[in-house]
């Protein structure tokens, strides 16, 4: 299904369009950011409203964003908290290779396998009607599963490398839920910082 041009996989899905930059950092370079912003990021545990009940989200995550940018989904809603210069750097590095520009950044920090995501589109109203989502991955190799959201038999699936970006973007997420699973076995952490352009 994956066409690799170079070191970028083109993703084939009908109604997707998705690219997979698997050596986007160096393997140094990735080790030493993920280290860096284990500390360096202002990582919560933080609680979200699902199906009307308030739950602890299974894994932590860290918002940076533009002055004045506000990004909400399941009842939270995120206020802009600045840029420590390894993201800033990050960004125009996906920015020159996507084309495409972020003012936000929201980063998922799973602890080991127990911490997942669970089915979702990243498709409110603040993204767009064509939303951009960059998400460079660093630590733990993570299985990323995609499904049809008018037929969840038909998904894909893509092992999400240390120093790896993947690029969601065009009608993915109007057609396609994605989810990262659990994986009991993984002991190791994984962050994942997703670039977003809120509107
Ligand atoms: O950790 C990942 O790769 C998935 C993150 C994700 O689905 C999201 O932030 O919307």
């Amino acid at each position: 299904m994956s066409n690799i041009a170079g070191d970028t996989a083109i993703v084939e899905l009908a109604d997707a369009r998705l690219s997979y930059y698997p050596g986007f950092l160096a393997v140094a370079t990735a080790d030493q950011l993920q280290q860096q912003l284990s500390t360096e990021l202002n990582w919560k545990q933080a609680e979200i409203r699902l199906f009307g009940r308030l739950i602890r989200e299974p894994r932590l995550t860290a918002w940076h964003a533009d002055p004045g940018v506000v990004y909400s989904y399941s009842g939270r809603r995120l206020t802009a908290a600045g840029w420590p210069g390894s993201l800033v750097l990050l960004r125009q590095q996906i920015s020159m290779l996507s084309g495409c520009e972020f003012n936000s950044m929201l980063g998922n920090l799973y602890r080991n396998g127990n911490d997942y995501m669970g089915w979702h589109s990243d498709d409110e109203v603040s993204l767009g009607s064509a939303p951009v989502v960059a998400s460079v991955s660093l630590g733990a190799v993570r299985t990323f599963v995609l499904r049809r959201k008018d037929n969840h038999k038909i998904k894909h699936q893509i092992q999400l490398a240390h120093g790896s970006l993947l690029v969601m973007q065009g009608q993915t997420q109007h057609y396609w839920q994605h989810a990262l699973p659990r994986r009991i076995t993984v002991q190791q952490p994984r962050i994942n910082l997703t670039y977003r352009w809120v509107i």
